[in-house]
């Protein structure tokens, strides 16, 4: 039995309740195969026993108070995966359906994906199985007011810097500042993702988005494409896809489809800058997770009830939703329709069966730690902003976040190709990732 298979049947024992969390070790250990056979020191040295097992994990719980005065308990993680070189970093998300097994892969890949950025953030990642989604702003303050509350005393702006994620944008970002700051009597880059008038980094809105397009641009030139006239296929209407959309929109593609729980939304026209675009962020703004509204205010639009869009024929996908919506039965039908380009944008959104079937037939993807990463990146940069005690203009952030993109889909293909690959960003977004946390652990010994 070769090591990877003696770590990863470990790891299902140990973990098998949290499927999610082996998905996404497997995907990242099977193509890493070659960087161990090269360095039989790191076995030697269990470094991938160490790598897959989290240096912290916190669980707390979160009573609060509803509209109703009826006491209500959540469960609040922070799962400290991997320190060796920086701070933990990552998001949280509120959402119902979070557990373990969801923050433990977020962590997981967290660590990848910040090595890859090439800035010194370790990873971490975070949550509530909070559902907010009707909730009223008061009860909002009051869940973020109670979940700091207790994490305040785990978390610090060198020891692990959570910012937003599902369910946590710039309003719960402001209520869990303001907790923290009341409880440590410091005003400190504790949190990413910050408003502006109080630490908040020109650009962190729009930089998870407009990464992926930088990144899509990358994997199109490649091919000798480009991304003006592309009919592109977005899932999501969320911050993600927002700013996905919104740098499409700038380079010439034009966006067929956006989606919620709900369904998705066909618009032939196209989700164009401006009136349409605008409209995404009162789709999330209004607290109900759906997207159908969009097809009842723009004409030619038309909703798809309980279906996702992947049958919908395009140049290029970026799933911008949430993990595992790309199953086989949608790898086939992208297939069928021709798909040579899959740029992921949200976190694991492609299960491992369905990318396997997808590159065998010669789709080009881009993995979501490499593509993904441009939002992490400005985190770590509004970090150093808030450390500087300074203020970076958007110019000065837009320019920093296009050289990184750039950067990790270089790495990324540099990668595969010097293990023999050719250009399979997959592998070498993982080999590039993992060697740079490899060569850290190593050097800081058995720890
Ligand atoms: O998945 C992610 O990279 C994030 N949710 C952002 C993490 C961060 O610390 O900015």
């Amino acid at each position: 039995m070769s090591y990877v298979e003696r770590v990863l049947d470990e790891l299902k024992r140990k973990n098998s309740n949290e499927p999610e969390f082996i998905q996404a070790v497997t995907e990242v250990l099977e193509s890493i195969k070659p960087v161990l056979d090269k360095n039989p020191q790191y076995e030697a040295a269990a470094l991938l026993e160490r790598i897959v097992e989290p240096e912290r994990q916190i669980w707390f719980r979160v009573p609060w108070v509803d509209d109703n005065g009826k006491v209500q308990v959540n469960r609040g993680f922070r799962i400290q995966f991997n320190s060796a070189i920086g701070p933990y970093k990552g998001g949280l998300r509120f959402a119902p359906n979070v557990y373990s097994g969801i923050i433990k892969f977020l962590g997981f890949e967290q660590i990848f994906k910040n090595s890859l950025t090439g800035l010194p953030i370790g990873g971490g990642k975070g949550g509530a199985d909070f559902d907010p989604s009707g909730k009223s702003d008061a009860e909002i303050m009051r869940f973020c007011q109670s979940f700091m509350t207790e994490l305040y005393r785990h978390i610090g702006p060198e020891t692990d810097v959570p910012a937003g994620d599902l369910g946590v944008g710039a309003r719960e970002i402001g209520y869990l500042f303001g907790q923290y700051k009341r409880l440590r009597n410091a005003y400190e880059g504790v949190l990413t993702g910050k408003g502006l008038p109080y630490g908040g980094l020109n650009g962190r809105t729009e930089a998870t988005g407009y990464g992926i397009v930088f990144f899509a641009r990358e994997m199109l030139a490649h091919f000798g494409e480009k991304l003006a006239g592309k009919e592109v296929v977005v899932s999501g209407f969320g911050n993600v896809a927002w700013g996905t959309v919104r740098k499409l929109n700038e380079l010439g593609a034009k966006v067929v489809t956006i989606s919620g729980p709900d369904g998705y939304i066909y618009d032939p026209d196209g989700v164009t800058a401006g009136e349409k675009e605008d409209f995404m962020l009162e789709l999330r703004s209004s607290g109900k997770n759906i997207c159908a509204p969009y097809a009842d205010k723009f004409k030619g639009a038309k909703f798809f009830p309980g279906e996702k869009p992947w049958g919908v024929k395009a140049d290029l996908y970026i799933p911008c939703a949430t993990q595992n919506e790309i199953t086989m039965k949608e790898a086939e039908l992208m297939v069928k329709n021709g798909c040579k380009f899959l740029c992921e944008g949200s976190n694991m959104p492609t299960t491992n069966d369905a990318m396997a079937y997808l590159a065998d037939n010669g789709v080009v993807i881009g993995p979501s730690k490499a593509a993904n990463a441009g939002g992490v990146a400005c985190s770590c940069i509004e970090m150093g902003q808030n450390a500087g005690h300074t203020v970076f203009s958007p110019e000065q952030v837009y320019a920093q976040l296009e050289t990184i993109m750039v950067g990790i889909h270089d790495n990324a293909a540099a990668a595969s190709e010097e293990y023999g690959l050719g250009y399979n960003l997959v592998a070498g977004a993982n080999i590039a990732g993992f060697k740079k946390i490899a060569e850290a652990m190593m050097a800081q010994g058995i720890c």
